[in-house]
């Protein structure tokens, strides 16, 4: 096992990862994230295919001359011209995909091999004629009858291709399967290898690993595993993979957390809570035994600390609590209590009807009544805020409902009738904090007022 070389990261989030359903991108948010893309280190950017639409062609063309330091890509077909659209955007390199596998070639190409051929080398020839440098793409490549893809990805090669992607395009890699395919594919084709693997077993991250480990150079990922159905490789995924597993360095991690956001945000699509890496629980810990062992020595219960892309680690207090999260709890919060006093915290917790976490103001309660001290000087100054939003009209409501939902911040989100279409409740520990959220959701596009009312009393 080992990478013993560079790898290189091709973020596709904007070409591969706008094909999610239900995604679309604003230029301006595929500008932003193209930026932060160039500015944490990947070497890549897809920046999508010119022809889909004149937006796409326009993200394309302006990301392409906005001077960042990623290799900006377009995506094409192996169609002259596609291709004009690609070398008209002036894009650093053209990739050109054509299905190589004999389901492709028979029931959407309808092409037999050797005209399949002809055609990549036409289209290849015709982009490095205009000075372009060439990635072929052997589309279903992991489905693709090997002594052809060979003698595909050759002719791609000797063609002018300097670098071929050997994508698992419906996802039915794995690990083993794929590590051999590009050991062999290194040995029989003269390029650089790039890996693309799909999710539709959950196993994109393993092949894709496995096919740095076979030899590929370059790995395709997006943010947050955007893509087609099930999406591929996620960045965060990948990167912290390769640091704490080979020990290798890619991207720039700690900025991970920020680019997931921005993505949750101009996708609309949210993390699960359990997600790698980036989702909600990634470093929070709750058993008893666990949160024991974690406070004396966090490496109990993580393979790498939080530190490392920039997040912290946090300890839920609920039924499964015990007397070490309870106590250090305490301890943030300032109150220092007798250990028979803390044992009975404990105790009420495990009693309590209480389906949900206890927070902060939960323990302060709960310390109070066992201590009958008074702790309201601990309690922290919590702002909580209902905010109504109205949209355009001729937009699609749950969709702006759940970039709002994405905003750090925003509690709960409702879809309301009357003169507001969305009711939000939110908190912050400032009116400084509550402006920024607000402005944030004035900046989703699609809403066009909000009006907000300060919560003074709350009855449960
Ligand atoms: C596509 C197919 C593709 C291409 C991958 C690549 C795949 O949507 O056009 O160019 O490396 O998964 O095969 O995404
Ligand atoms: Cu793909």
């Amino acid at each position: 096992m080992g990478i013993n070389h560079k790898v290189l990261i091709l973020d596709t989030t904007l070409r591969e990862g706008e094909q999610t359903p239900g995604v679309n991108f604003s230029i301006d948010d595929k500008i932003q994230i193209a930026k932060k893309l160039s500015d944490i280190g990947v070497d890549m950017i897809e920046a999508g295919d010119p022809n889909v639409s004149k937006d796409l062609y326009e993200a394309v063309k302006r990301i392409a001359n906005e001077g960042l330091s990623s290799e900006i890509l377009a995506h094409v077909r192996a169609v002259k011209k596609d291709i004009d659209k690609a070398i008209e955007c002036n894009v650093d390199r053209i990739a050109i995909y054509f299905g190589t596998s004999k389901t492709h070639l028979t029931y959407k190409l309808k092409k037999a091999k050797k005209e399949a051929i002809k055609i990549i080398i036409q289209a290849i020839e015709y982009a490095r004629e205009h000075g372009f440098k060439v990635r072929f793409t052997a589309e279903d490549a992991s489905r693709t009858d090997y002594s052809f893809l060979v003698r595909i990805c050759n002719a791609a090669v000797n063609a002018g291709a300097d670098r071929v992607s050997i994508p698992d395009t419906v996802g039915v890699m794995t690990p083993e399967r794929n590590k051999d395919l590009f050991i062999k594919l290194k040995n029989d084709v003269n390029a650089e290898l790039d890996t693309h693997c799909h999710n539709d077993l959950g196993m994109a991250n393993s092949n894709t690993l496995a096919a740095l480990e076979g030899g590929a150079t370059s790995a395709h990922v997006t943010i947050n595993g955007l893509g087609e159905r099930t999406g591929i490789t996620s960045i965060s995924e990948l990167a912290v993979a390769l640091r704490v597993i080979y020990n290798i360095d890619t991207v720039k991690l700690s900025e991970l957390p920020n680019l997931s956001l921005l993505v949750e945000k101009s996708s609309g699509i949210v993390l699960s809570p359990n997600s790698p890496i980036i989702g909600e629980n990634a470093f929070v810990h709750k058993a008893g035994v666990h949160v024991a062992g974690v406070l004396e020595n966090p490496m109990t219960y993580e393979g790498f600390p939080p530190d490392l892309i920039g997040r912290h680690r946090d300890i839920i207090i609920d039924k499964y609590t015990g007397i070490h999260a309870v106590e250090s709890r305490l301890e943030k919060l300032g109150i220092s209590l007798q250990k028979e006093q803390i044992v009975n915290i404990v105790q009420e917790i495990k009693n309590s009807s209480k389906l949900t976490r206890f927070r902060d103001a939960d323990i302060i309660e709960l310390s109070e009544k066992i201590s009958g001290q008074n702790f309201s000087a601990k309690i922290p100054h919590k702002i909580e805020a209902l905010i109504l939003i109205r949209c355009k009209s001729n937009v699609y409501t749950s969709a702006i409902a759940r970039k709002i939902r994405a905003i750090k911040g925003v509690d709960r989100v409702y879809e309301i009738s009357g003169d507001y279409d969305i009711e939000i409740t939110l908190n912050a520990n400032s009116t400084i904090e509550l402006n920024d959220v607000l402005e944030r959701i004035r900046e989703v596009d699609g809403v066009v007022a909000t009006e907000t009312r300060l919560v003074l009393k709350k009855f449960e």
